[in-house]
């Protein structure tokens, strides 16, 4: 991968509970001319349920996105779950570089039929997360529904960046979470989008 006109980074991590190998190519979007790659998305944590949120946010964000881990599940599945989501965010962090050219802002809704969320998103380079999400069952599939903000919550200190997403209504547990990470898809889709100029956005200089 030719990491001078991709956004790309790999990250292995490993632990006593997990091991984690991950690829990840951020779009270009085509703002600069340069043909987008196919997009391609494998995800494998042993958690059907986490591999699905996984792959939204990759579909949505448009990244192509290998994410395999190997993790303690004998245990249970917060391991997983935590570490996979530590990784992808520095994966992600590593990836994006320096924030220069970039929105640096993003807001997006995105329903699932009766639920509705909210993301918005700021590439700030300090980590703060704010999680309102109204789930209701212990464990959807075999993962357990305390485990999805703290997800989003992981990936956000370790990528450094702000998130705030919201279920907004909702009543399937399964489509408040999926639209959640449908719509914090969108909002970094939007974040990291080239605006064709080479500033830093911040009146800082630096992010
Ligand atoms: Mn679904």
């Amino acid at each position: 991968m030719d990491t001078d006109t991709y956004r790309y980074s790999e990250i292995e991590r490993k632990t006593n509970e997990t091991s984690i190998n991950i690829k990840l190519r951020l779009p270009t979007l085509q703002v600069q001319g340069i043909e987008e790659p196919e997009q391609i998305i494998s995800i494998s944590t042993g958690i059907g349920f986490l591999d699905h949120m996984y792959h939204a946010l990759a579909k949505h964000s448009k990244w192509s996105l290998e994410l395999n881990c190997v993790g303690d599940l004998e245990i249970d599945d917060h391991h997983t779950a935590e570490d996979t989501a530590i990784a992808l965010g520095m994966a992600f962090k590593k990836a994006l570089g320096e924030p220069r050219g970039i929105k640096r802002f993003g807001t997006a809704y995105c329903p699932l039929d009766e639920a509705l969320s909210r993301a918005v998103v700021d590439i700030s380079g300090r980590p703060y997360c704010f999680v309102n999400m109204t789930l209701k069952r212990d464990m959807i599939g075999s993962l357990s529904t305390e485990m999805i903000p703290h997800v989003i919550s992981s990936f956000s200190t370790a990528a450094g960046i702000t998130v705030h997403v919201d279920n907004i209504r909702g009543e399937n547990d399964h489509h408040k979470a999926e639209s959640a990470f449908k719509a914090l898809a969108v909002a970094i889709r939007e974040a990291i989008s080239f605006t064709g100029d080479s500033d830093i956005p911040s009146t800082k200089g630096v992010l």
